[in-house]
């Protein structure tokens, strides 16, 4: 008795471990799922099965919703490339049928807000949950991931698509989870501008803060001042012809945003950093003279006649105009570095284009020297510099977008090796950008205070998409991480195991990125 009982349990034990490793051989990735997600969700609890992706796979989309059928079109069309899968996407009000990717609009629970979703996959149907569009296009950013790498390439691979099965709860810590581009100090068309902001809805990230104007540049057509592109967009760092959007390709450039969940925040710089504007127009300048065009790289040496009344029919004008073409609640005004303004002429300025800026019915954004003006407690102050600005900012209730050079600055070196970038903040690797809290790093500043984070690419040096890639990779996947993921969760170790994953990811979808050195093989 006893040894029938041994033999069957022997034969049991065997038969598992001959499905097991079978179905390892299946799906390699199976109960890693853990493991390969960034940013790390809120939870993931593995199921160690599979679902199979396949030609005759259906993306069934709940309900007649326009923006829900075009997310399921756009999921399809990630999918498309690398399997030459046509998936069919269907509105139903049915149940789900099987070898289906569902995705829902349900009722989850309020801490999921607007952004988080809940992905559960199962050997026969993937299903996909959110409160809002929002959230089921940050699931599929999760689901993309879960899919081999391969599912990166933009050619058909020979291939099967496993789908690891389990269950993934998530939502982020911060709203505002964004990157700046300056296309001021160097000129980046549309197409360019398209395709960041794929990299970016790619790690979940919100916002996309465009700088359109400096000293070197002005890149946004303004009806009513048109000398400020057709002279101030001439030229750019380094003597090249520049560039500028019309305000029909910026609207471009908001809707293809909208499409993935990314709101453009446009800024124009002053009263400093305006050499392009003085250029463009005497009347703005103290002395009545239009300066020359500037394509160096150096800062503060500009400013607005802050007294003139010209110049607040100048800034009017463009706060109008702007906010007419962005949807979006903000409009940034810049604020930075104004050495060539008086603090006396400086704060009245600051208060006069808040007022501006909210009689226009948007919410006014400044870097965070604007805390010295008399900043209303719906102001945003984005810290870059001085943490004691931040503070002060905190003190007058507004809240911190939180982008410390030495930690966010992506156009700060990798090393002393790199060839791209500056150093004023030092050099920032890919450890320095990952190891830091938000909520830990400016005494009096907590979680409640900040908005999130935003990591700035400034372009003095950087003319390119393969440049803009390099400074932004992998640097950005770790502040992506640190804006979605709550600092408990995250550790460097096990963000290093995934990082490394994710960089196989890039490599296939043709991304560039800093790696090819020793400092970067003993910091991974
Ligand atoms: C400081 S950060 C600036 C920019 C430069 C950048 C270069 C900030 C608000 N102002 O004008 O491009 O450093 O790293």
């Amino acid at each position: 008795m006893n040894l029938k009982l041994n033999n069957y349990s022997f034969l049991l034990l065997l038969f598992f471990m001959v499905f097991a490793s079978c179905s390892r051989r299946g799906n390699p990735q199976m109960n890693l799922l853990d493991e390969i997600i960034i940013p790390k969700p809120v939870s993931v609890i593995a199921s160690g099965n599979s679902f199979k992706l396949n030609a005759n796979t259906k993306i069934l989309v709940k309900g007649e919703s326009e923006e829900m059928l075009k997310i399921g079109h756009y999921l399809a069309s990630l999918i498309k490339p690398a399997t030459g899968f046509d998936l069919e996407i269907k509105s139903t009000l049915k149940k789900p049928k099987l070898n289906s990717i569902y995705i829902s609009i349900s009722n989850l629970e309020s801490k999921f807000g607007n952004e988080g979703y809940n992905l559960k996959i199962t050997d026969k149907i993937v299903f996909l949950k959110a409160n809002s569009p929002e959230g089921i296009f940050h699931g599929i950013q999760t689901l993309r991931q879960i899919l081999p790498k391969e599912i990166e390439a933009s050619t058909k691979q020979n291939k099967l698509w496993f789908i690891a099965t389990g269950e993934i709860h998530d939502y982020p810590q911060y709203e505002y989870r964004g990157a700046m581009l300056d296309v001021s100090r160097h000129f980046f068309g549309v197409d360019l501008v398209k395709k960041y902001m794929d990299l970016l809805a790619a790690y979940k990230l919100n916002k996309l803060h465009l700088h359109l104007s400096d000293d070197q540049g002005w890149r946004i057509e303004i009806k009513s001042w048109p000398n400020l592109t057709l002279i101030g967009g001439s030229k750019e760092v380094g003597g090249g012809k520049g560039g500028f959007y019309t305000q029909e390709e910026y609207k471009e450039i908001v809707k293809y945003g909208q499409e993935r969940y990314i709101t453009i925040i446009p800024e124009i710089d002053m009263p400093g950093h305006t050499n392009a504007a003085l250029a463009s127009y005497p009347e703005l300048n103290s002395s009545g003279k239009a300066t020359e065009l500037y394509t160096g790289i150096k800062v503060g040496f500009s400013s607005l006649d802050t007294n003139k009344e010209v110049t607040y029919q100048f800034v009017s004008d463009i706060i109008r105009e702007l906010s007419e073409i962005t949807p979006g609640p903000y409009i940034h005004i810049g604020g930075d570095e104004s050495h060539a303004t008086e603090m006396k002429d400086y704060i009245p300025f600051i208060n006069k284009v808040q007022e501006i800026v909210l009689a226009n019915g948007k919410q006014m954004i400044g870097w965070d020297e604007i805390v010295h003006a008399d900043i209303k407690t719906n102001t945003i102050v984005q810290f870059w510099a001085r943490k004691e600005n931040a503070q002060i900012g905190v003190n007058k209730s507004a809240k911190v977008i939180l982008s410390p050079a030495n930690k966010t600055y992506l156009d700060m070196k990798y090393d002393s090796i790199t060839k791209l970038g500056l150093k004023w903040a030092g050099y920032v690797n890919i450890e320095d950008a990952y190891c830091w809290n938000p909520s830990k790093f400016i005494s009096g500043i907590s979680k409640n205070d900040i908005l999130g984070i935003e990591s700035p690419l400034w372009t003095e040096t950087i003319t390119n998409m393969e440049e803009l890639e390099y400074m932004l990779f992998p640097r950005i996947i770790g502040h992506a991480e640190i804006g979605w993921t709550i600092d408990s969760l995250r550790n460097w170790k096990d963000y290093k195991v995934r990082l490394k994953k994710h960089l196989n990811r890039l490599k296939i979808k043709g991304v560039n990125y800093y790696e090819e050195n020793e400092n970067f093989k003993n910091i991974l």
